[in-house]
């Protein structure tokens, strides 16, 4: 198999102009369920069609282009990843993989070859954590796994997620259509930015993904009382952000002891009512997010946090809550996925080596329809979910070679 050359060139402009489909005043920034991610979406649509790609949006809001292979009783191949970016960063963090996928299935066309599996390209809906609280939601409906109860989720101006997905071109009441039965899919493999620095650090072109970490996620309210904040003395006030502030100090304290696992803990999102200068916070809610290669790790440490910081808050004269917004679980690549990316590498004279993901994909649920696999390439200093996120125009055309010489070499070996 004579190694291809995609075109580096039509990849890199690509990756420029959708990036700079942004809010201006917070690049890099593209939400789900925005007017600007539809304004990406509309592009990507234009694309995916003037690659000679089958382009339609599906139940659960996932842009699928299509390529037919020549043997119609062959599940798919799925190469993709996502458009939609957390705030504030994410230039490169999915895009690269939508791309890198189109480049793939263009560079196909234009060949003339046929690929004995359909190709399929997803741009999945709302990979990174949405104003609904849920993040991996087009490839969570693959799975069967986006339920009704999901869908009843409203974002803070009142919208359901049932509404959000007719908002992007999808049909809440047609979920079932998208749903794969577990060996609905050949393959999947996703391209993607590292966010981590061992591949820049050693000089490593390609990084060949072992596992994706677990994600647990929980809502935690501390309830104390709103009142004003200069007729209140200090001895008589509930305030619900110093209870929340004690909160956040322990979860850093407990993950950093515990960091030997390697488990991490974060509260980066919180809301504070009433949020005025003039008035003690009357109630604080956030988003506890834990991630570890141990899935029970990822669900006890919420637990024993609240048990932890009960005594404290009650103290304080505030009451504390938690209850579960999300669980992915720890999820391995498949060996023949990740064989198939070593020998592409390898094939392309590129250096590779295993590494672990700390970051979540879509690949957790995706892996409940067929074997998956992610190629990382290496991004500046190992910035990401920040504005300075970056990479070099070859290091995303590596990991789009990579990418076809994975997906060739998957074609002619699985069944
Ligand atoms: O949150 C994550 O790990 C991913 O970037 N969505
Ligand atoms: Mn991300
Ligand atoms: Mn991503």
């Amino acid at each position: 198999m004579t190694a291809v050359a995609i075109d580096a060139n039509r990849l890199w402009e690509r990756i420029e102009a959708l990036s700079r489909i942004t809010d201006p005043d917070r690049p890099w920034t593209r939400r789900s369920f925005s007017p600007l991610f539809l304004k990406g979406r509309e592009w990507l649509v234009s694309e995916f069609r003037a690659g000679g790609l089958e382009t339609t949006v599906d139940a659960a809001g996932n842009l699928v282009g299509r390529l037919d292979g020549s043997d119609p009783h062959l599940k798919p191949i799925v190469i993709g990843s996502h458009s939609d970016t957390v705030p504030s960063g994410g230039r490169y963090d999915g895009i690269l993989g939508v791309l890198a996928g189109l480049e793939v299935a263009q560079s196909l066309v234009e060949r003339g070859e046929r690929l004995r599996h359909p190709l399929e390209i997803y741009d999945f809906l709302a990979e990174e954590p949405s104003e609904f609280g849920l993040s991996c939601i087009g490839s969570r409906a693959l799975a069967g796994m986006l339920s009704a109860s999901m869908l009843d989720l409203r974002r803070p101006d009142g919208m359901s997620l049932r509404e959000g997905l007719a908002y992007v071109g999808g049909d809440p009441e047609s979920l079932a259509s998208v749903k794969r039965s577990p060996d609905g899919t050949a393959a999947y493999v996703e391209v993607h930015i590292e966010q981590g620095r061992v591949l820049e650090q050693e000089g490593t072109a390609i990084g060949i993904v072992t596992d994706i970490v677990g994600i647990h996620r929980e809502r935690i309210t501390v309830k104390g009382r709103a009142d004003h904040a200069g007729a209140t003395p200090m001895p008589l006030r509930a305030d619900a952000l110093v209870g929340a502030a004690h909160i956040v100090g322990t979860v850093y304290a407990r993950a950093l002891a515990d960091s030997n696992k390697p488990l991490v803990a974060t509260i980066g999102k919180l809301d504070v009512l009433p949020n005025a200068a003039n008035a003690v916070p009357g109630e604080v809610e956030m988003v506890l997010e834990v991630r570890c290669g141990d899935e029970a790790a990822t669900r006890t440490f919420g637990k024993t946090l609240i048990e932890e910081v009960r005594p404290s808050l009650e103290a304080l004269r505030l009451e504390v809550q938690a209850e579960p917004v999300s669980h992915a679980s720890p999820t391995p690549c498949a060996p023949v996925v990740r064989d198939a990316i070593r020998a592409a590498a390898s094939s392309l004279g590129l250096s590779s080596r295993d590494l672990p993901s700390g970051a979540g994909h879509d690949g957790v649920f995706v892996a409940l329809t067929g074997p998956i696999g992610m190629i990382f390439v290496p991004c500046r200093d190992g910035r990401s979910h920040a504005p300075e996120e970056s990479i070099e125009p070859h290091q995303a055309a590596d990991g789009a070679r990579v990418l076809f010489e994975t997906v060739r070499r998957l074609d002619a070996t699985l069944g």
